[in-house]
């Protein structure tokens, strides 16, 4: 196995582009505002920097709809911009990754405008066309943003595939100069200096040729199993890497919908040659009951700590690679769904930090979590941008009290991690001198990264020593994985094992006072302890039989 890829040991930095920082005072982030902050996140000390799509789009879902994957929108610069972007970062040794979407394109895209209503056109076989099935949609394939996944074309006559927008729409991976156009646009941007990609819904892109309907035995009419992890999808990998990514020094992370740890191994298993890590989103998902998104209730901590444990274990037993995240721009914040925004704000902040940071993977810290942005709490329906918030509320405000409704996208909304990024006290946390396209957090003025960086016991500096930590022990990188006392109710420990090296692992995640009897399962014998981090001043009295305070959050080296 090849263990010595420089990605294993990086941090990346996610960004969203258009909540991070204004420079042209129009109320959305660009990229000079990127370059503008480099120098802020060489401070923590992250290796690569993840931008969101930049690329032309009408912006029906923040860029994840490319109408030109060769062009920059409009507000958030230019080409030269790009290039002096990638300048700046590689002087302070960053690497920058692109976000590249080729699931799909949006509906603004030549090749869909030239498809559209002409069947003779030469791009018409580049998306999914289908003709009515007893004059409806050919199935009962749903949107992942609610409603079908089919929208009819009166001039031809057929329907188009859409697993997400209505403007959207599903490339037809079947077509291989499909896969040519996308080979060489990567080429392209390989080529100008991007030193890896995020691939959208990469495991999407293979579909089920029969195109069947759905029993409905996963969630009514769902579709999922028929495009998820596809029959052809790790060809099609196999294809890109060697067509692509063969030929140069880059990362790649694909984002996974719905996936499972068999593909994942083989998404990530360097063997294989497909990707280099995978986002999974399982643990993401303990808080929604039933399966279903749109409700709240709380996250169940036996399932969090069972799913990241067996990824953490069957995917380094594969040889796959995880990439390590609580959050990104489709997931509300951390601190205010497994964490505690308020009074225990900064130690339950850390404590989540630590539990992602000290496993086996690549970690992604979402812009603002470093030093503990939380959920924005908005109250009205008007304070929404996001296209899947906004369905939801269409399809369900007449079937549901508006408060009720209100509570459930306040904490469930895509548009909770999308708020602006708090710089300052200053007006708008200092994001923009504008209007900002989204409203900023209201906490703006205690919670922002000025004050983070003026006090030695922020969140911010606890990233940045997780950080150092994990270019200084290879036992982070390396290690083995072993949950302990998986029955424990508030407790998620875990030792890691490397050599002769241990790495004990003990996170409180709850606001209550509780003992963890670490000699059960560490033997301590003859050993050396020393504590390289924690979230609070002074270390627990007692290392045996630790009595944790609220979301206290440890970790021992033994040697
Ligand atoms: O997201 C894929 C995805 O399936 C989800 O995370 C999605 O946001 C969720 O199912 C909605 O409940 C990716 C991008 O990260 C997201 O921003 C895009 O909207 C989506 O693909 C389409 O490109």
């Amino acid at each position: 196995m090849t263990w010595n890829e420089w990605w294993r040991k990086s941090v990346v930095y996610q960004i969203y582009p258009k909540s991070f920082n204004d420079t042209s005072g129009n109320g959305v982030g660009d990229i000079q505002g990127v370059i503008e902050k480099l120098d802020y996140l060489k401070k923590l000390g992250i290796d690569i920097v993840w931008l969101t799509p930049v690329y032309e789009s009408p912006q029906n879902d923040n860029g994840y709809d490319i109408s030109d994957y060769y062009s920059i929108h409009e507000p958030y610069g230019t080409m030269e911009d790009v290039d002096r972007l990638l300048e700046e970062a590689h002087k302070r040794d960053l690497k920058i990754m692109f976000d590249i979407v080729v699931n799909h394109t949006s509906t603004e895209h030549a090749w869909f405008k030239d498809a559209l209503g002409n069947p003779n056109s030469e791009y018409r076989d580049f998306y999914i066309w289908k003709d009515p099935v007893d004059g409806k949609e050919p199935n009962n394939w749903q949107s992942k943003f609610g409603g079908t996944a089919w929208e009819f074309d009166e001039e031809s006559g057929q329907y188009y595939l859409h697993l997400f927008d209505v403007t959207q729409a599903d490339l037809n991976w079947e077509n291989e100069q499909v896969r040519k156009n996308v080979y060489e646009m990567m080429h392209y941007w390989f080529e100008k200096g991007v030193d890896g990609f995020r691939l959208d819904v990469i495991n999407l892109i293979s579909k089920d040729q029969d195109f069947p309907n759905d029993d409905g035995s996963v969630a009514p009419g769902d579709g999922r199993k028929f495009y998820t992890d596809g029959p052809r999808v790790h060809e099609f990998m196999q294809e890109m890497n060697r067509e692509v990514f063969s030929h140069y020094d880059i990362v790649t992370v694909g984002e996974m919908s719905s996936t499972t740890i068999d593909d994942c191994i083989k998404y990530t298993n360097p063997e294989r040659k497909e990707l280099s890590m995978t986002f999974n989103f399982h643990h993401l998902k303990v808080d929604y009951p039933n399966g279903e998104k749109w409700s709240v209730a709380p996250f169940d901590f036996h399932a969090l700590k069972r799913i990241l444990s067996e990824w953490q274990v069957e995917m380094n037993k594969g040889g796959g690679w995880n990439a390590l995240f609580w959050c990104n721009h489709d997931q509300p914040r951390v601190v205010s769904r497994y964490g505690d925004d308020e009074k225990y704000h900064n130690e339950s902040a850390k404590m989540l930090a630590t539990t992602a940071h000290m496993m086996q993977g690549t970690p992604y810290i979402y812009q603002g979590e470093e030093f503990g942005m939380t959920d924005p709490k908005f109250s009205s329906i008007n304070d929404y941008r996001d296209v899947e918030t906004l369905n939801i509320y269409e399809m369900k405000k007449d079937d549901m009290p508006e408060d009720e409704l209100m509570h459930i996208i306040g904490r469930k909304s895509r548009d909770n991690s999308r708020t602006p990024v708090q710089w300052t006290s200053e007006k708008h946390g200092g994001f923009t001198t504008a209007e900002p396209w989204i409203p900023v957090a209201s906490n703006y003025e205690s919670i922002n990264a000025e004050k983070a960086l003026e006090d030695e016991n922020s969140i911010f500096y606890h990233y940045q020593k997780l950080i150092e930590l994990r270019k200084t022990y290879d036992i982070i990188t390396y290690g083995d994985y072993q949950l302990l006392d998986e029955g424990h109710d508030s407790v998620f420990a875990y030792v890691r094992t490397w050599k002769d090296e241990q790495l004990l692992v003990v996170n409180n995640f709850y606001g209550e006072e509780t003992t963890f009897t670490c000699s059960d399962h560490v033997d301590f014998e003859g050993k050396n302890a020393e504590c390289l981090i924690s979230n609070y001043d002074d270390e627990p009295s007692n290392l045996k039989e630790m009595t944790l305070r609220p979301y206290e959050s440890v970790v021992y080296h033994l040697t």
